[in-house]
């Protein structure tokens, strides 16, 4: 791995950029305390923020629900033209946000852009939803009646974002929310504000384009306390939250002891299984983007390689190779492949993991050492042979390790692949069509994606996204995942002029 951390911009242009991009996108920084907007790759500090208070939460809450009483009548094709229009300014400002992103989740250039590209591209897909909010006709089993579904918009949508997508995670769930009907109250990630100012200001410009209510949107910079307040306000009918599985444990009772609804995205424990039929020209570069891409730091991210025993040696030998080609550094420079970690509790939580693997008997086969010596968190991803799946495999560690377990027969290695508490997504490299077929069906993977082919991570927005077990069950941005945003009537219509019971009921 080459260690290119020596020529990293300093704070003081990281600053600079930042303020430039701001300033393109609109967007004013509320100064004040509580809460500071930072970079991950000198790890200082660039602005200080005013945090919003509980308070304000509640007022945004307020505004919000009386938004909602005039947009959920807005014909949903109108509502999608705001989306439309801030897809526009997604696309006018791409290298603005994109610059934020990588300024404070330290991700590279490309991956940078292809985060607001996701944004995008679910701005396209929910403008096209807005004309296809559809229900069922359903058959009744009484003459002259008929049963259908109509579905309504919820109301207020808490959404809580985590650093690492810290914007088009977002946009699933307010693109998609917005033209279901429904209003949105957004509380991202402390470690990502600046970004989250700019791709809200977008939205209050598409907002004044469009003529939307104002308060359709708003965006609270808060800490813990201010989630909290969201999370336990009764008029927020959805919280959609992305985060830890710890997160989720607090947060999923908290919504439901208020009969709210939840939709979480938590840990993942990802894995690939590699076959011997596998295609490694096909495989390599599927497991090192997976493993090593956007610093190990995606929900999606491939933690857990599950590889033959008649090719582990090969595949962990071309892994280990294709590792060392990697260049850790400056996000900004094209070369660069792995930019920083997020912070040094993210540092201590990969050596503590990578300790607890020695002791559990593995062996670091490549990468492992923090690099670098200023204040941001550089490390090479570490590629580790385990003896078995041990309990800090069995764990998430938001960072770049990927360990390695062998397997003999199939029905082992579905087994290991399922043997850990989370289950957002998986894949499986074989040109052996009743292996891929196996994966796939319900006695194979247990996850919510389910891949042939390529890694695991960046998936497209087409399809729905979310996990099981511990991570959470909800399902985001395609598909008819937008039904999570809504609520279901089920209507009886009697155009008979009789009076007809169900079930063959007579009374009067
Ligand atoms: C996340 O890491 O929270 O599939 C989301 C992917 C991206 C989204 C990741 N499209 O990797």
């Amino acid at each position: 791995m080459t260690d290119h951390t020596a020529s990293l911009p300093g704070t003081d242009e990281l600053r600079r950029r930042a303020l430039d991009a701001l300033r393109r996108v609109g967007a004013s920084v509320p100064a004040g305390t509580g809460l500071s907007a930072r970079s991950p790759i000198t790890g200082e500090t660039l602005l200080d923020l005013r945090a919003d208070t509980a308070d304000d939460v509640g007022r945004a809450v307020d505004e919000a629900a009386e938004a909602f009483a005039t947009w959920r009548t807005t014909p949903p094709p109108v509502r999608g033209e705001l989306v439309r229009v801030l897809g526009e300014l997604l696309r006018e400002h791409h290298g603005d946000l994109a610059d934020l992103i990588t300024i404070e989740a330290g991700k590279i250039r490309s991956e940078a852009l292809g985060e607001i590209q996701e944004m995008i591209d679910i701005c396209d897909l929910a403008v096209g939803m807005s004309r296809q909010l559809y229900g069922r006709s359903i058959a009744s089993e009484r003459p002259g009646h008929r049963l259908a579904e109509t579905w309504h918009p919820l109301g207020v949508v808490g959404v809580i974002s985590a650093f690492n997508f810290p914007a088009a995670v977002w946009s699933w769930n307010t693109a998609v929310a917005l033209v279901c009907g429904d209003t949105v109250v957004w509380k991202p990630s402390e470690l990502t504000p600046l970004i989250s100012i700019a791709a809200s200001r977008l939205l209050d410009r598409a907002i004044e384009r469009t003529g939307a209510p104002a308060a359709v949107h708003r965006l609270l910079l808060a800490g813990r306390d201010g989630g909290e307040a969201l999370v336990d306000d009764a008029r927020v009918a959805l919280l959609s939250a992305t985060g830890s599985t710890r997160m989720g444990r607090e947060v999923g009772p908290r919504v439901a002891a208020r009969f709210g609804r939840s939709l979480l995205e938590l840990g993942g424990n990802n894995a690939s299984v590699v076959t011997p039929s596998a295609d490694l020209e096909v495989t390599l570069p599927g497991i090192v983007f997976a493993a090593a891409g956007t610093a190990g730091q995606r929900c999606t991210t491939l933690r857990r390689l599950i590889v033959h025993r008649d090719v582990a040696d090969e595949v962990v030998d071309r892994v280990a190779a294709a590792y060392a080609r990697l260049n850790v550094g400056d996000p900004f420079d094209e070369k660069t492949l792995v930019g920083p970690l997020v912070n040094e509790r993210a540092a201590t939580a990969m050596a503590t993991a990578l300790d607890r693997a020695a002791a559990d008997g593995g062996t670091i086969v490549a990468g492992g050492n923090r690099l670098g010596s200023g204040g941001g968190v550089f490390v090479e991803p570490a590629l580790v042979r385990m003896p078995g799946q041990t309990a800090v495999v069995r764990e998430e560690t938001f960072a770049p390790i990927l360990w390695v377990l062998t397997y003999d027969t199939f029905d082992e290695a579905v087994a290991l692949h399922n043997d850990v508490p989370q289950g957002l997504s998986s894949s499986i490299f074989t040109r052996d069509q009743q292996e891929a077929e196996r994966f796939l069906a319900a006695d194979g993977s247990d996850c919510g994606i389910a891949n042939v082919n390529i890694g695991t991570s960046g998936a497209e927005i087409g399809g729905a996204f979310g996990g099981e077990k511990e991570t959470g069950g909800g399902r985001e941005s395609g598909s008819d995942a937008w039904k999570a945003y809504m609520r279901r009537a089920t209507n009886t219509i009697n155009y008979s002029d009789r009076v007809a019971l169900a079930q063959n009921v007579s009374f009067l």
